[in-house]
């Protein structure tokens, strides 16, 4: 009873202070590139994207509570919005993970760089390290779509909890694609988990949607806003789907 009624009190707060945002949610398009991740701090010496592959650092650094799986829900997110991930201080460098937290936070990918990966997160080309980033697609339809994804090198993609992507081979440049793979959106929020494991040379993240995908809402927003879009479509499903509508009527 009192967790409904810290929720909607939330709900109230939101909808109270919503005049104050002008919400611009991210769009894509077959020519256009998504460029506003919520990313987690890069987890340095991974010991190689083959390695990396291999492992979960949510699960490491959780002890098990968050997992790729789980992270690619609205479930996990609320989830992740209270937990904090602790890696192995072998995995820190650079302020990467440097009190023992890999922090979270809005980052841009510079989709025409071939070094994202190290950019997006202010460094200049690093080796050996993983990328992660989450963003959240609001269709106002279910439907099934292709996904197009750049990367260098290993990329594991999850949506709605399931893997739907796993290809160990870079693509070959920034902006081009390898395997365009056909995915299902539900109706509502669909939370997209992509992972890049980084060895040498280029290191690149890129993903866009087709031209029939155009009426995604995607967060994170333009404004660099994550939570207050992604956090709260856990309960009462309906209510926050109106005060999504509200805000994007603005
Ligand atoms: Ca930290
Ligand atoms: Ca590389
Ligand atoms: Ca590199």
């Amino acid at each position: 009873m009192h967790k409904r009624m810290i929720f909607s009190l939330t709900l109230v707060a939101t909808v109270a202070i919503s005049p104050a945002f002008a919400a611009t949610f991210q769009n894509t398009a077959s020519d256009v590139w998504i460029a506003k991740w919520f990313s987690m701090e890069n987890v340095m010496n991974n010991g190689g994207f083959a390695v990396s592959g291999g492992i979960d650092y949510f699960s490491e650094g959780t002890g098990g509570d968050i997992t790729h799986e789980l992270v690619s829900t609205t479930k996990g997110l609320r989830e992740l919005s209270r937990a904090e991930v602790k890696l192995d201080k072998a995995h820190s460098a650079l302020e990467m993970g440097e009190d023992g937290v890999w922090d979270w936070e809005v980052v841009d990918i510079d989709v025409d760089d071939s070094r994202n990966m190290s950019s997006s997160w202010g460094l200049n080309d690093q080796s050996n390290f993983t990328w992660h980033g989450i963003i959240v697609l609001k269709a106002p339809s279910a439907r099934s779509t292709t996904m197009h994804p750049a990367h260098d090198d290993y990329a594991q993609i999850w949506i709605n909890g399931e893997p739907v992507y796993d290809n160990d081979q870079w693509t070959g440049g920034v902006k081009t694609v390898t395997q365009p793979t056909d995915v299902d959106l539900v109706q509502g929020d669909n939370v997209l988990l992509f992972k890049c494991g980084e060895a040498g040379g280029d290191d690149y993240v890129n993903l866009h949607f087709e031209d029939s995908d155009s009426d995604l809402d995607i967060v994170p927003t333009m404004e660099g806003e994550f939570w207050i879009y992604a956090g709260l479509a856990v309960e009462a499903k309906d209510k926050v789907s109106a005060t999504w509508a509200g805000l994007k009527a603005r």
